[in-house]
């Protein structure tokens, strides 16, 4: 299965871009990871050039929030992504914030799968049940 990931925005802390990178191969997916400082018009044309079924946005220093705003609007420009599978993970907020508040105004902005915070392992464990539970439809 195919997967487009990446940092969103201005964001350089690369060390989660990488551990995502490694630890998606090693559960064999393909990857195609376009680093940090990427915007989300990047992160959706790859999407249809790869034909990618996952997005998988990482953000660090908080910016998501502002970019997660823009999400519906711009994939609504977008023909045959209605499928895509859209994560995102990190810390999604600027400071601190609890995930009983962050998640559901996450999924609002478009994405189906929200780890405020929360390790990447069990984030990807999370994924693999969402990906097993939409093959049974
Ligand atoms: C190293 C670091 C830097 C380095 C980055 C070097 C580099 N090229 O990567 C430098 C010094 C450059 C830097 C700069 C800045 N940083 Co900095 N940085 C850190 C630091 C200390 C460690 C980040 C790291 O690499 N961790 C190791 C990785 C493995 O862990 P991780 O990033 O947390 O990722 C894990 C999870 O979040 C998760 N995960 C990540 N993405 C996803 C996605 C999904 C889907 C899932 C499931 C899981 C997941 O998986 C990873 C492994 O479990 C953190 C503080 C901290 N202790 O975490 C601050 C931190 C991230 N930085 C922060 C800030 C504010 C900045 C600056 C804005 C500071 C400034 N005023 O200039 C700039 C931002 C520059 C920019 N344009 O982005 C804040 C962000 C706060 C926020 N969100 O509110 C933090 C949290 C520090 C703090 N406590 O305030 N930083």
């Amino acid at each position: 299965m195919k997967v487009v990931t990446g940092v969103v925005g201005n964001d350089i802390h690369v060390v989660a871009n990488r551990l995502i990178d490694l630890s998606l191969r090693a559960r064999g997916f393909e990857v195609f990871n376009l680093g940090v400082n990427t915007y989300l018009e990047e992160f959706f044309d790859a999407a249809v050039e790869t034909g990618a079924e996952v997005l998988l946005i990482s953000s660090l220093n908080g910016e998501a929030e502002g970019w997660g705003r823009e999400v519906k609007a711009l994939k609504a420009k977008y023909k045959h992504l209605d499928n895509l599978i859209m994560m995102i993970g990190g810390n999604l907020v600027v400071g601190s914030g609890n995930a009983e508040d962050i998640v559901p105004r996450y999924k609002n902005y478009g994405f189906d799968l929200v780890c405020h915070q929360v390790d990447l392992n069990t984030g990807l464990d999370t994924l693999e049940a969402f990906i097993q539970e939409r093959n049974k439809q």
